[in-house]
């Protein structure tokens, strides 16, 4: 009953709302689990993802919702995952093959449910991972956006294995750049529980804030993909901080 009802759901939306998307399970460690689904009531859900409402992308570089989504409620639940393992988020239908994926985490606090009374928005963000335009032009060229899709949807991402245990929350961000001049934020937010020996923490200049590591002028953000002299580019800048890597070098 609850499938066929999903389903039912999932073919209406696939009408509603065929342009945007937004990750619906994680994987950890080659186990898939469910996320949290916008479309269905929080009451009876529990999961490691913060709660969204909607497919939509958020807009505003200053709101709050940039953080963790609308509303980036906290989770239920909490995954564990070793240092150095890997997680995958799928994005079933996910339709836009123009931008970037930016994995980022934020460091909770130490105990295993540390991310259940931590907000978020701030100066605790470092990216563990990002992928851009990696050949070809702006207009047309093999986006990161383009493996996710060839990728069944699928992203895949290792946790740093230096990084300190810990609780963090970790954000997948994709920004897609088919309307001009109107960047589209979809961030995603779960809470893990890093295992591992790893000492290390990101800090200084891998830190950014969220809102506000984005600028509305940002060359990068606010352009139109199908006008030159940007069209036929082919470099695209990723914008915000340098990737933290397992060091602060
Ligand atoms: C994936 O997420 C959907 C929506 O939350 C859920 O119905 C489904 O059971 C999940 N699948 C797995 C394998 O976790
Ligand atoms: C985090 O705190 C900010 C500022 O107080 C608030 O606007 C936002 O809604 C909070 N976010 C969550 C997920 O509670
Ligand atoms: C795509 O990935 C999802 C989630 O792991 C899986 O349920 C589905 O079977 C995969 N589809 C294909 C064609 O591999
Ligand atoms: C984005 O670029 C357009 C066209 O150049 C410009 O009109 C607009 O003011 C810019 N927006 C911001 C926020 O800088
Ligand atoms: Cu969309």
């Amino acid at each position: 009953m609850r499938s066929f009802t999903l389903w039912v759901l999932v073919t209406f939306l696939a009408i509603q709302v065929s342009a945007h998307g937004g990750i619906w399970n994680y994987s950890i460690a080659g186990n898939w689990q469910p996320g949290f689904f916008p479309y269905y009531p929080a009451e009876g859900q529990s999961s490691i993802q913060r709660h969204w409402a909607a497919f939509r992308p958020i807009k505003d570089l200053n709101s709050p919702y940039l953080v963790c989504n609308n509303p980036g409620t906290s989770a239920e639940k909490y995954a564990t995952i070793r240092a150095g393992g890997e997680i995958k988020a799928y994005y079933p239908g996910w339709p836009h093959d123009i931008g970037v994926v930016i994995v980022w985490m934020a460091f909770c606090g130490p105990v295993p449910d540390s991310c259940f009374s931590f907000n978020g928005t701030g100066n605790h963000w470092f990216k563990i991972q990002q992928v851009g335009l990696q050949s070809g032009t702006i207009r047309d060229g093999h986006w990161a956006l383009k493996d996710l899709i060839a990728n069944n949807y699928t992203w895949s991402t290792t946790i740093p294995a230096s990084l300190h245990h810990g609780a963090y929350l970790i954000r997948h961000e994709i920004i897609a750049l088919h309307v001009p001049y109107e960047p589209e934020f979809y961030p995603e937010c779960a809470h893990l529980f890093v295992e591992g020996s790893g000492w290390a923490g990101a800090s200084g200049k891998y830190l950014a804030e969220l809102p506000g590591v984005w600028n509305g002028d940002d060359p990068s953000l606010n352009l139109t993909i199908y006008q030159e002299p940007t069209a036929s580019k082919t470099e695209w800048a990723i914008p915000g901080p340098p990737v933290w890597s397992g060091n602060n070098a």
